[in-house]
């Protein structure tokens, strides 16, 4: 949808329970295949994808025309577990038009956001059931999963006209990772940041 004229108001229930949103537009699920060369231990993911090419992450989303001024809004949803000691998570990108936000809301588990921009800061915040974040423009983003028995599930909405920049992660990566060390997360750098 390139323009609003015709777009009405609506409403949409979030299931918490069941993770879901009632009648999506969109449902995405990215499994470990589409993370090739994004995680530290690259053993580690070839052994785990020679047994299952299994689903890290799931995405519903709700459309809105994508012009200034509208947002697009959903559920993430990102499964437990590791590839080696490091968390499963989202691919992360920075938006296309840069200077875009975003606001998160996390309904259900535990884990963290890391946020990087192309100034050099970079910030990791803590996803608990009830915490909001705001995520500024610039800066991109990736949730990662620190349970090892739950999802964890945010309600995200964006600027519906903002794209995603997803080149600049996977070729450079996140200066920081989120790993589990001594059955802890440990935030550590990136030995793979270019
Ligand atoms: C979110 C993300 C979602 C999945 O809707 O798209 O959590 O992460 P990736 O897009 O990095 O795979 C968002 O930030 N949209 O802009
Ligand atoms: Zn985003």
């Amino acid at each position: 949808m390139r323009d609003n004229k015709n777009f009405k108001p609506f409403t949409y229930k979030v299931d918490i329970k069941n993770e879901e949103i009632s009648n999506p537009d969109n449902h995405i699920i990215r499994k470990l295949s589409s993370m090739k060369g994004q995680y530290m231990d690259e053993k580690a993911y070839e052994e785990m994808i020679k047994k299952e090419d299994c689903i890290l992450y799931e995405v519903y989303e709700k459309f809105a025309p994508e012009v200034e001024g509208e947002l697009l809004q959903g559920m993430s949803i990102v499964h437990p577990g590791k590839v080696g000691n490091e968390y499963f998570m989202t691919k992360g990108h920075f938006h296309q038009i840069l200077d875009t936000a975003e606001f998160y809301y996390c309904v259900k588990g535990h884990g963290y956001m890391m946020m990087e921009n192309p100034e050099g800061d970079w910030a990791a915040e803590e996803l608990l059931p009830n915490t909001v974040l705001y995520v500024p423009g610039r800066w991109a983003h990736r949730s990662i999963n620190i349970k090892s028995d739950e999802d964890l599930v945010t309600i995200f909405a964006y600027p519906a006209n903002a794209g995603h920049d997803y080149a600049t992660i996977e070729t450079k990566g996140f200066r920081k990772l989120v790993i589990e060390e001594n059955g802890k997360p440990e935030i550590i750098d990136n030995p793979k940041w270019k």
